[in-house]
């Protein structure tokens, strides 16, 4: 079959693929992380979510395979920031995605000025998946929130900066969050973070699944696919088109990824399908896609992105 070029650039990146690692899977050590650039069909890789100190994160079991999809509260096991800055700061066959997150917001702050005065000129990506003020609802759940701590980060911040979103479920709140991160110079967005607090029980024992936060937890894969295109579709609607889109959530196959392009997404990351398969599921998604393509008569992806049609 005829290679397809699926290169591709976001800020002052270039990446040979269109494929990364969903934060959180194969990226926790350097061992991980240099096994998702060596892979085949990857793009590079995104850092497990650094916190200002290193963490052990949740006791065990924190992780929980489903039927259709998986979860988790794995409560930000990290090597911790000085780790993952020295690594992406390092030189790379392929480029790098810093991924940070405060455990309080002023985490982020700290966290931000130190790669702004470090020597890395790559990519970051801030978690808005953190712990916001006791009571309220994670940052990206708080629209005054998010607004005022992008702002702040503008303020003294001038490399390149994406976002790592939840999913959202109310139209309005697609209409409302993009009309926050259209006001900022972001990189891009990456759309969806694992969907919240579900909860799974084992008949046979009648107890939660995982350990922490009573069996709560974060879903992810198949479940998820339809939450994930939508995610990334309605922002693709809204979003200033310099802002791009990493496309995550309920990626098992070339199919998948097809759909996530449609919807308009520029790259796509895998998590709980590659926890699973490990990293040679990227060459099976990019043989799988480059299939779907040929069959279609498309020889690049811009023959198609962003191009799901309506009935
Ligand atoms: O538990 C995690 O480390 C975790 N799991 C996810 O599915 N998404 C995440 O963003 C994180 C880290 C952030 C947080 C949920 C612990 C605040």
């Amino acid at each position: 079959m005829m290679a397809i070029d699926f290169k591709t650039t976001m800020a002052n990146a270039e990446f040979p693929s269109i494929f990364l690692n969903a934060s959180g899977v194969n990226c926790m050590t350097v061992t991980e992380m240099d096994e998702m650039i060596n892979a085949a069909c990857t793009g590079g890789v995104v850092t497990k979510s650094a916190t200002p100190q290193q963490r052990e994160g949740n006791p065990q079991p924190r992780y929980y395979q489903l039927e259709h999809g998986s979860i988790n509260s794995m409560g930000l096991p990290n090597e911790g920031f000085p780790y993952y800055l020295d690594y992406v700061t390092k030189e790379h066959a392929k480029p790098t995605i810093l991924s940070v997150a405060g455990l309080k917001m002023s985490d982020n702050i700290e966290l931000l000025h130190k790669i702004q005065a470090s020597d890395y000129t790559g990519l970051t990506e801030l978690n808005l998946s953190c712990p916001n003020v006791i009571g309220k609802p994670q940052v990206a759940y708080d629209f005054e929130e998010t607004d005022a701590l992008l702002a702040e980060i503008f303020s003294f911040y001038t490399k390149p900066l994406g976002v790592k979103l939840p999913p959202y479920f109310d139209l309005v709140h697609f209409d409302q969050m993009a009309t926050i991160l259209n006001k900022y110079p972001l990189t891009h967005i990456n759309t969806v973070n694992s969907v919240g607090n579900g909860l799974w029980i084992d008949i046979d024992t009648e107890k939660v699944v995982i350990k922490p936060k009573q069996g709560f937890g974060g879903l992810g894969g198949t479940m998820i696919l339809p939450t994930a295109l939508a995610n990334v579709r309605a922002f693709r609607q809204r979003l200033n088109p310099s802002i791009k889109i990493i496309g995550t959530g309920g990626v098992t196959s070339g199919a998948d990824v097809f759909m996530h392009l449609l919807c308009g997404a520029d790259m796509v990351s895998v998590g709980t399908a590659l926890l699973h398969e490990g990293v040679g599921i990227f060459q099976r998604l990019t043989d799988e896609l480059t299939t779907i393509m040929a069959e279609k008569g498309y020889t690049s992806i811009e023959d198609f992105r962003g191009k799901v049609q309506d009935f």
